[in-house]
């Protein structure tokens, strides 16, 4: 079978999911020839049962808003794969979220997690929800009704969810306190828990850090570092909270931060206590438009535009899929970007991405610059099931660990032969080894 035929094949069975036949389509076209040339891969016919996810559920989220109006939602949680362990992956609320987003996503962190080093398998979930301006009220009952489905499917040794975009610690503490009470047992079932009762110290800067870590790797294989560099990022929530801090605290200046309204450029740099506290305000808020930061801080607001017209030296998209076109590549190239880490899962576009390649930008997938995420509620599960809780120092050096771990599996599994490290190709190749094995000790099962 050629890679076109089986491509075809997938998508015949995955009619009306763009997102995942385009993350499909991402991963087969860079390890096929790795994947074909694999006697015992071929045999047991893993690539086509990787891409099957082994279960998906959909459910009904009836709810009651605040006007007494009786809602409903749609619920899914795609469990991808279990090879290397438990289900684990984020649970998103986004009014857009539908089974295409959803089987993109589980597909994409089944190969991040096989990244990150620790024994988890791939799965996410969500709902159709908007969060934007629901009361806490609204956001608990319709967490509990969420969960009083989905609890069922989860299991510490089963499936461990946490949050993505719409879903923080607070909706994290809505999940886990509905399934305590119906499991009646205190148990590590869900992560980005409060530090209080179960959750990890870093967690919430962890993906944030950990793209910026792995970024420093990047500019280190050109001799540079972070130092005095212009810094673009997109979003205004978690993931590029801890970006910001962390890029500033290593000596970048971080420029922009947007939401769908349009971006801010702050030229001073994105660098106060007072400008970190204010995300954090906004996200928990569930407030992601960025023209209310521009009167603040008084800095300019571009309405309906994305940041990655501005001149910069490195690119961080932050904030959601296909954010970032062929058009935004070709300005950020011409203005002399030489480093794209996503801390969003799969922000650019195959057009972004082919364009970042051919004029030699380092340009490293979310599967592994966004890894740092994950790979904290990995050690937060680890802390769970030890009852102990490590110091902020000890989850940081072991975070960097990690980054420098799957920078290391990306320069092996896709250094070129002109010397240019293909991220996207590394990043597929391992991960992909790793679940592929496993699934060949494992059987056909
Ligand atoms: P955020 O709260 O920042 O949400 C991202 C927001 O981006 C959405 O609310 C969306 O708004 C907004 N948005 C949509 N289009 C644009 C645009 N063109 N420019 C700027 N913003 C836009 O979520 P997180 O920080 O948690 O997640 C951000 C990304 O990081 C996601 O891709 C997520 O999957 C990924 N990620 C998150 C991890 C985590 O631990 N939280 C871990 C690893 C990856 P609207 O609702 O109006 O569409
Ligand atoms: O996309 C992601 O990696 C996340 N949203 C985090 C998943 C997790 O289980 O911590």
């Amino acid at each position: 079978m050629t890679m076109q035929e089986f491509m075809e094949k997938i998508e015949k069975r995955n009619p009306g999911e763009p997102e995942f036949i385009q993350a499909v389509r991402g991963v087969v076209e860079t390890i096929w020839d790795t994947y074909i040339n694999n006697p015992r891969f071929v045999k047991n016919n893993v690539l086509e049962r990787l891409i099957e996810p082994e279960r998906v559920v959909s459910f009904a989220i009836p709810w009651v808003d605040d006007k007494g109006q009786v809602q409903v939602n749609r619920g899914y949680r795609v469990q991808q794969n279990s090879a290397i362990g438990p289900y684990k992956g984020g649970i998103r609320y986004h009014p857009k979220v539908n089974l295409s987003t959803l089987k993109f996503l589980a597909f994409e962190q089944t190969l991040k997690n096989s990244l990150s080093t620790l024994p988890m398998g791939g799965g996410k979930g969500g709902a159709d929800l908007d969060p934007q301006g629901k009361s806490e009220g609204e956001l608990m009952r319709f967490t509990q009704s969420f969960m009083m489905e989905l609890w069922r499917h989860l299991g510490p040794q089963t499936d461990v969810p946490a949050g993505d975009i719409g879903v923080s610690a607070r909706e994290v503490g809505f999940m886990f306190g509905t399934y305590k009470k119906l499991a009646n047992e205190f148990t590590g079932v869900i992560t980005g828990k409060g530090i209080n009762w179960g959750g990890s110290l870093v967690r919430p800067e962890a993906t944030g850090f950990g793209t910026v870590y792995f970024c420093q790797e990047q500019l280190k294989t050109k001799g540079t570092s972070l130092q005095g560099k212009r810094v673009a990022i997109s979003g205004f929530g978690q993931v590029s909270w801890g970006a910001a801090k962390k890029a500033t605290e290593l000596g970048a200046k971080v420029v922009t931060l947007s939401g769908p309204d349009g971006y801010i450029l702050d030229e001073s740099g994105v660098n106060t206590e007072e400008k970190f506290a204010y995300m954090v305000e906004m996200k928990n808020a569930n407030h992601n438009r960025v023209e209310e930061y521009a009167k603040k801080f008084n800095v300019p607001f571009f309405a309906g535009k994305r940041p990655w017209e501005v001149k910069a030296d490195i690119a961080l998209p932050c904030a959601i899929q296909n954010e970032l076109n062929g058009d935004d590549a070709a300005a950020l190239i011409k203005n002399g970007c030489i480093v794209v880490s996503e801390g969003a899962n799969m922000p650019c576009t195959p057009e972004a991405v082919q364009a970042f390649i051919k004029a030699k930008v380092l340009i490293a997938p979310g599967k592994a610059a966004n890894c740092g995420g994950v790979s904290t509620s990995g050690l937060e599960m680890a802390q769970n099931a030890t009852h102990c809780s490590w110091s902020r120092e000890e989850v940081d050096a072991k975070l960097q660990a990690i980054m420098k771990n799957i920078h290391q599996a990306c320069v092996t599994h896709g250094t070129e032969s002109d010397g240019y490290i293909n991220y996207i190709k590394g990043s597929n190749i391992a991960g992909f080894m790793k679940v592929a094995n496993a699934m060949c000790d494992q059987g056909v099962i």
